[in-house]
């Protein structure tokens, strides 16, 4: 008995790496999934029991299967991948946000293939035909910024530019071939970046700008995080001067963000002074505050960031204190007046249609969640919106004649 079906879970295996493209989902059978007739704990619609429990096994990203994407199997094509970032060198407040990976693929444990249906969104990202993967963590170093920035550039390009496992498919009207949005006219597979402290969004925008060249940011932060170093901590080095309030201010001036294309989201900070905002004018941005959800409401909010995104590109960039910390409170810079994760699950799913190319979220510290796993649940079921909107949305263009 155990020996057939080791068997089985062999022939899965081989037949998921061998196969080009096939419609079972193989590619997304959980981790630790396998067949055991005679204590079902689950009963699929299709009558496959299997022992996999939501509460059991090792913990990636939704269940997904885990592939050493940076070392051993550098070969793996994947369309979607989860990358950990656990770096928090970079805060102002309260530092934990290095356990961010780790803690929101604990809270994504019931998102998975068998309870993966988004009803609203009517749609199972696992079912998408797309091969979503966990590629684990990039080796951060804790003990210099410097170093660790390069190296989450370097991790996340090295995904950035592999082979996708999907092709793009064609388009509905035409049936011509789609071609891919990047700037470099090749395709790219998605990832989704799990941090870490706000820091880590400079290198990865770096890395993005190496496939799709300046682009439209959406952020949904309760900070602007555009201010200049010198206003924001970093006086006393050039090493200071990049931190998690400033990383948008030197991606500006990189030229990594696309001026008057990008938005942020759920903005309630207090200020220096009113200049911060003539320099977040400068650095390309528009604003929408977190208490306009009481005047325009969610749907006057995904009109905005529609209008200002346009077709274009996007990178989308999720700070979990944009919700408020009622409903997520292990963040390193809490501030109240937030939106709720409902509110803002609503707004995310706004945008489906939109070629959101990458994503990440960050400023998730565990230690400062509740028992209950408020928070690390919350970025969690944030990122499965965003899954689902990615997975329903491919990275290509209908061939202009
Ligand atoms: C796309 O169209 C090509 C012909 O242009 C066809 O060979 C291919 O099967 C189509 N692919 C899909 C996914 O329909
Ligand atoms: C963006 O455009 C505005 C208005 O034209 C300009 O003042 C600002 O300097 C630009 N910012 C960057 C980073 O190019
Ligand atoms: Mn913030």
């Amino acid at each position: 008995m155990k020996f057939s079906s080791f068997l089985l879970l062999c022939t899965a295996v081989v037949t998921s790496a061998s196969s080009a493209h096939n419609h079972e989902h193989a590619d997304q059978v959980p981790l630790d999934f396998a067949r055991f007739p005679t204590e079902p704990l689950y009963r699929g619609a299709d009558g496959e029991v299997t022992a996999d429990a939501i509460f059991s096994g090792i913990t990636t990203f939704s269940k997904l299967p885990w592939v050493q994407c940076l070392t051993r199997e550098q070969d793996v094509p994947f369309d979607i991948a989860f990358l950990g970032a656990p770096f928090d060198t970079g805060t102002s407040y309260r530092p934990g946000a290095r356990f961010g990976p780790a803690g929101i693929r604990a809270g994504s444990r019931r998102l998975n293939l068998y309870g993966g249906y988004n009803v609203p969104l009517e749609f199972n990202p696992f079912k998408s035909g797309l091969r979503i993967v966990d590629c684990g963590d990039i080796p951060v170093t804790p003990y210099d910024n410097k170093y660790a920035i390069k190296q989450i550039e370097d991790g996340h390009k090295m995904l950035l530019h592999r082979e996708t496992f999907s092709p793009l498919g064609n388009d509905s009207l035409t049936g011509e071939p789609l071609v891919p949005i990047s700037a470099d006219g090749k395709h790219h597979p998605r990832i989704i970046t799990l941090g870490g402290d706000h820091t880590i969004v400079l290198p990865l925008l770096r890395s993005i700008y190496s496939a799709y060249g300046a682009i439209s940011v959406i952020h949904f932060d309760s900070h602007l995080d555009t201010w200049k170093p010198s206003v924001f901590g970093g006086a006393p080095s050039e090493q200071a001067a990049i931190n998690h309030g400033t990383y948008f201010w030197h991606a500006a001036n990189e030229g990594l963000i696309k001026n008057g294309s990008s938005i942020h989201g759920a903005i309630r900070t207090t200020l220096s002074g009113l200049e911060d905002y003539e320099n977040d004018d400068d650095a390309g941005f528009l604003r929408i505050e977190a208490r306009e959800i009481d005047t325009i409401g969610v749907d006057g909010i995904i009109k905005k960031i529609r209008e200002t995104v346009g077709d274009n590109p996007v990178y989308l960039s999720i700070d979990i204190d944009s919700i408020d910390p009622a409903f997520a409170p292990a963040t390193g810079t809490p501030e109240t007046g937030g939106w709720t994760t409902r509110e803002l699950r609503a707004i995310l799913r706004g945008l489906d249609g939109i070629p959101i190319v990458s994503a990440d979220i960050v400023e998730v510290a565990p230690a400062y969640d509740t028992n209950a796993e408020l928070t690390t649940m919350a970025a969690a079921d944030a990122l499965f919106e965003v899954l689902t909107v990615m997975t329903k949305t491919p990275l290509g263009k209908a061939k202009k004649d």
